[in-house]
């Protein structure tokens, strides 16, 4: 056995089953090594960017880490963007970075670059190994360290090929912090006494079924608000869940969301602040004179249990009246007429099947998405880029296809972000995964012209018309994916919309649909 096979055959003691993986040179024994142990499936992607947005979307969906495989530093410098949104999102992956030999670094040769250095921007943990018995040590480490998210093991290539003694056993799993039943007391008297003045915001583990049944009676007993947060992970939606409202976007409604409250508790989440610093205006959103109450802190923050957590908090309320749930928007038929951000978002939430995974990566065309599929059947909602980097959209949808392979996913994309990460496509199609992406094409990044606060078409040739808009020339999005072997058509009705995206989903493999809005 060598340092590679002693390092895989720990991860997979560890319930490591899958490996999302742009290799290189320094990575070829590690590659070897994954047939010689047989029990990771090896996933190639054609950028790193997908291997990290991947192996974040297999995590979320699927509870257990991802390997990722990466070609030294440039190899990690392409999949930091997604790692950072995984970082946000505290998803559990352990990358692995292959290196030159040990003995070859002081040649700097053309390769060579601060590889720590830069895999400690976005992870919990950095080593590099030292021996080839050491590979193994460091993986059950990373597993281990991968509770609190990425965890990066920087492999050099010469104790990847020399022997190795043995692999290592698991560790047991990280403990998680957990709530006293002083605060839970207390938090619980302060929500009796504040009633419809109060609300939970909830985020990471908070949006399980658990946490939401759980927050659902606790609503029930005192009649707070329950928020979730902007950008969710991943939350359980639909007509058998507690209706959650979702802390809006736009800094003016977020503040006139929480205006309302004068207790606001934490559950899985950081108190909220706007996405930009805005000139004149606090960071933060919360009113002053809301008081912050954490019943749970964010999984970005501690290792800790919110689902337990509040269900300690609705244990309290036990015995009380249970007040009636509150109901859900009654679902909406399928709409017709032109695709407007209305009726693309009516027409999804019309037609997604029951277990749908829907990624949102739709920006501006998706802003209705939320409402209208309060009451869809019971699906999962993941929001791709929790740090902002878009692009994430195409990966996630792959890794959680791959993870929940029972399960229709179905992409909202938005164009400008779905142009980052095209190469998904290519890694769906191989694998035959069972996604549909819908393209929103507007054919403008039309967040940003928001944000310039000028919706309106731009002068011809300034900087805001050649910067702001992507046509000239339109994106041709059938043929982009038909490149890429996944089979796609044009819609540009709501019916038509309606039509492609049942047929997509009720057939195997993936499929992609161009809405152009
Ligand atoms: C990695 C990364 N690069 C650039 C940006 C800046 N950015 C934010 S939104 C946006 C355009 C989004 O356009 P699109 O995805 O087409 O959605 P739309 O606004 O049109 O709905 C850009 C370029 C970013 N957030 N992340």
């Amino acid at each position: 056995m060598n340092g590679a096979e002693s390092l895989l055959k720990t991860a997979a003691a560890a319930g490591i089953g899958i490996c999302f993986a742009n290799p290189g040179t320094t990575e070829l024994p590690l590659v070897s090594a994954l047939d010689q142990t047989g029990k990771i499936r090896p996933v190639l992607c054609l950028a790193e960017g997908v291997c990290a947005g991947a192996a974040d979307g297999y995590a979320r969906m699927s509870g257990r880490p991802a390997l990722t495989l990466l070609h030294l530093g440039p190899g990690l410098a392409n999949g930091l963007a997604y790692f950072h949104n995984a970082r946000r999102a505290a998803t559990p992956i352990v990358n692995v970075v292959g290196d030159h030999a040990s003995w070859h670094l002081a040649a700097d040769a053309p390769l060579t670059s601060d590889i720590e250095a830069l895999a400690r921007t976005m992870s919990v943990w950095v080593k590099t190994s030292t021996s080839p018995d050491g590979l193994a040590s460091d993986m059950s480490q990373a597993v281990y360290q991968s509770a609190r998210g990425l965890a990066t093991i920087i492999a050099p290539a010469d104790y990847q090929s020399q022997r190795a003694t043995r692999s290592q056993p698991p560790l047991p799993p990280m403990r998680m912090n957990r709530c006293s039943a002083d605060i839970v007391e207390g938090i619980a008297r302060a929500l009796s006494a504040a009633g419809e003045k109060a609300a939970l915001l909830l985020g990471g583990q908070a949006l399980s079924a658990r946490g939401l049944s759980a927050a659902g009676k606790i609503r029930a007993a005192t009649g707070c608000g329950l928020i979730h947060e902007t950008f969710p992970a991943r939350i359980e939606r639909g007509a058998d869940q507690p209706a959650v409202d979702r802390l809006l976007y736009v800094p003016a409604a977020a503040r006139g969301m929480l205006r309302e409250f004068t207790l606001l508790v934490l559950a899985g989440a950081r108190e909220p602040v706007t996405f930009f610093g805005y000139e004149g205006q606090p960071s933060s959103l919360v009113p002053p004179q809301t008081r912050l109450a954490t019943l749970a802190p964010s999984p970005q923050d501690e290792c800790f249990d919110a689902e337990e957590a509040l269900e300690m908090l609705a244990g309290e309320f036990a015995g009380g009246s249970a007040g009636p749930q509150q109901a859900h928007a009654v679902a909406a038929g399928c709409p017709s007429g032109p695709l407007t951000p209305e009726t693309f978002a009516a027409a999804v939430a019309a037609v997604q099947p029951e277990g749908a995974v829907i990624v949102d990566e739709s920006v501006t065309s998706g802003f209705g998405y939320n409402q209208a599929s309060a009451a869809s059947p019971p699906h999962t909602y993941l929001v791709p880029h929790l740090g902002g980097a878009i692009g994430h959209g195409f990966p996630l949808a792959t890794g959680a296809a791959v993870a929940a392979p029972g399960r229709p996913v179905i992409l909202l994309e938005a164009d400008g972000s779905g142009m980052y990460t095209l190469q998904s496509l290519w890694t769906q199609a191989r694998e035959s995964l069972n996604v549909t992406s819908v393209i929103c094409a507007n054919r403008k990044y039309r967040i940003l012209q928001f944000e310039l606060g000028n919706d309106t078409p731009s002068r011809p040739s300034s900087a805001a018309d050649t910067l702001l808009n992507i046509d000239r020339p339109d994106l041709d999005w059938t043929k982009i994916a038909a490149g890429l072997g996944v089979p796609a058509e044009s819609v540009t009705t709501a019916e038509r919309l309606s039509e492609a995206l049942a047929r997509a989903v009720s057939e195997p493999g993936p499929h992609l649909i161009e809405a152009i809005l």
